[in-house]
């Protein structure tokens, strides 16, 4: 009876090891990095529905570009049942960074920046895209 229940229990705390081990790993590496400097462009301006091309110019500490790094984006918005669309930006200069996003309603965007530096760290970064256009001009829904 008792060493049945110390069985149990320590069951039960190897797998709430287990969990939180794998809650970390999870949360690794999309932290935002502050000292990175990460600047978006989008065209057309201002932001329609349909395809944009977003620029994504990262920058040290110094303010030198960086090169080499590899650079995801997340469209996403803050409603439910929306879907988010994903794009793999390439470099065109070192530092810039370009990617075809389509913004698939009007409303407030949000754009996440992921990107893998050369130095081996990772960050994350929300950049928001309020007010993107229907063509026709009609009131977003809510
Ligand atoms: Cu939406």
């Amino acid at each position: 009876m008792g060493e049945m229940f110390r069985q149990r229990w320590f069951l039960g705390a190897l797998l709430l090891l287990l969990l939180l081990v794998v809650l970390v790993s999870c949360g690794r590496g999309t932290k935002d990095l502050p000292e990175i400097g990460v600047a978006l462009s989008i065209e057309p301006q201002p932001p329609q529905i349909g395809e944009a091309t977003i620029t994504v110019a990262l920058s040290d500490a110094a303010g030198q570009p960086i090169g080499g790094a590899s650079v995801e984006l997340e469209g996403n918005m803050t409603h439910a049942g929306m879907v988010p669309v994903f794009t793999t930006a390439s470099e065109v200069t070192p530092g810039e960074y370009r990617a075809e996003l389509e913004f698939t309603m009007g409303g407030d965007w949000f754009i996440l920046v992921r990107a893998d530096l050369p130095d081996g760290r990772s960050m994350e970064r929300k950049v928001e895209v309020p007010g993107v256009d229907t063509i026709c001009s009609e009131t977003p829904s809510p």
